[in-house]
């Protein structure tokens, strides 16, 4: 099965990239990298499926050359990655020079194989001493992550050919602090207010700090999903509303209005941080790009016996993948449409992950992973269409390069265009890799 695109079907220097994040694949326990709240929040039951954590993941600390000639020789242009604030600051004060080492070796061998190295700063692996005092709770989390972004990119600025500051935002804040489904596990609305305001204000801090530094192609990745009214009923019209209010508009409002929106302010009321009105201004800073991750949508009904926000997900009627995720191309086409008119007309937008996880089994040597390649190819023309309807997409990176270790699921789901055997390390790439080198022209 192949995909019914090829490159030329995308404007001229379109990029196609795979992308994986630090604690996902490389191996904790390796490099002498410290516990960060994911190591913790996996050592507490109930947490994790198996219990399973990031320590050795997929060796990627040691496999990293191999894993990027796979990269290289499925055609791709750029490598998305991330590197881990515990690796590079274990006890969240001082710097591990080993960790940084090897971030610069990843560095220049991303750049040997030709590709071009998109770096995502904080991919969720907050050092464990730094979540005592409070993580994204604590205001203070913004300067830390400015002193940490600046040590980074003082060691491999200089070879990125694009710099985002945060993953997923609304995962940073609202899934790990009010719905306590990733670390650090919290269910608290003033948790939450707070953390969905920190984590902005550190996307701010980080980027004066590195602009003030002369780095350039800054930007931020946002995930958006969309919320769909599970009935015409007007109840769950304006819970849907809701949903998409305080996980797609709270950040790019914030980020290009300088504004939250009001409904959801009211609704926080006084959890939110004193005086956060002041630092909209620096959170409305202009970025360089605009990275968007999506996946699914979600079918949202009112749920009147439940705490404000009164809602509830409800099973809809589209295929889905193994994450029960709703397999639904056009909301990809709607936002980025949407994006490019409501908030960021002409600044570029790259998507930054897209892509599904199934129950994948290696059979006589291969993987024939055709669901993944109709998901990659729907969502592709969807990016086509989008393009032909004005938004300016740059690029498209498919999650993941590797199978890995899916948070709170653990290793069970499989989102790789590569599979990996977690017993012997051993990576076999997938029909949907072999689409993707027949499609852009690898080897
Ligand atoms: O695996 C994650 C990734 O870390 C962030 N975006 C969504 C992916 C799939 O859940």
């Amino acid at each position: 099965m192949s995909f019914s695109f090829r490159r030329t079907d995308f404007p001229d220097g379109f990029l196609f990239g795979a992308a994986t994040a630090a604690y996902q694949i490389e191996g904790s326990s390796f490099g002498d990298a410290g516990p960060s709240h994911w190591d913790t929040f996996a050592a507490t039951p109930g947490n994790v499926v198996n219990a399973e954590t990031g320590a050795i993941a997929c060796d990627h600390y040691h496999r990293y050359a191999e894993d990027l000639d796979l990269i290289r020789a499925g055609g791709f242009d750029a490598y998305r990655f991330s590197t881990s604030w515990a690796r590079v600051m274990p006890d969240g004060k001082s710097v591990n020079a080993e960790g940084l080492d090897f971030y610069d070796r990843l560095a220049d061998a991303i750049l040997e194989r030709g590709l071009k190295p998109y770096l995502t700063l904080y991919h969720w692996d907050l050092p464990a001493a730094l979540s005592d005092l409070g993580g994204w709770r604590n205001r203070d989390v913004a300067s830390w992550f400015a002193d940490y972004a600046g040590i980074v990119m003082r060691r491999i600025g200089d070879r990125m050919a694009a710099t985002a500051t945060i993953n997923e935002p609304w995962c940073v804040s609202w899934l790990s602090h009010f719905w306590g489904i990733h670390a650090p596990g919290l269910r608290d609305i003033r948790a939450a207010a707070r953390s969905m305001h920190h984590v902005l204000l550190a996307h701010a801090r980080a980027l004066e700090a590195m602009r003030a530094a002369g780095h350039s192609n800054l930007g931020i990745v946002l995930n958006f999903e969309h919320a769909n009214p599970a009935s015409d009923r007007p109840e769950d019209v304006a819970a849907a509303k809701r949903y998409d209010g305080f996980y797609n508009r709270w950040f790019i409002e914030a980020l290009t209005r300088k504004s939250y929106p009001q409904e959801i302010l009211e609704a926080f009321g006084d959890h939110m941080p004193q005086g956060y009105q002041d630092d909209l201004q620096a959170i409305g800073a202009p970025i360089d790009w605009l990275g968007v991750n999506y996946y699914t949508r979600t079918n949202v009904a009112h749920d009147p016996a439940s705490a404000w926000p009164s809602l509830k997900s409800v099973r809809g009627p589209l295929p889905k993948t193994d994450m029960g995720w709703e397999i639904y191309p056009d909301g990809l086409h709607g936002f980025l449409t949407r994006l490019h008119r409501d908030y960021t007309s002409d600044t570029p937008i790259i998507v930054t992950e897209n892509g599904m996880a199934w129950d994948d089994r290696v059979e006589g040597g291969r993987v024939d992973d055709a669901e993944r390649i109709a998901y990659f190819d729907t969502h592709l023309a969807a990016v086509r269409r989008a393009i032909a309807d004005g938004a300016p997409v740059r690029g498209y990176f498919g999650w993941s390069l590797l199978d890995n270790y899916e948070w709170s699921f653990g290793y069970g789901k499989r989102f790789g265009m590569v599979h990996v055997d977690y017993e012997t390390q051993k990576r076999t790439p997938k029909a949907s890799f072999e689409a993707f080198r027949q499609a852009i022209g690898g080897n």
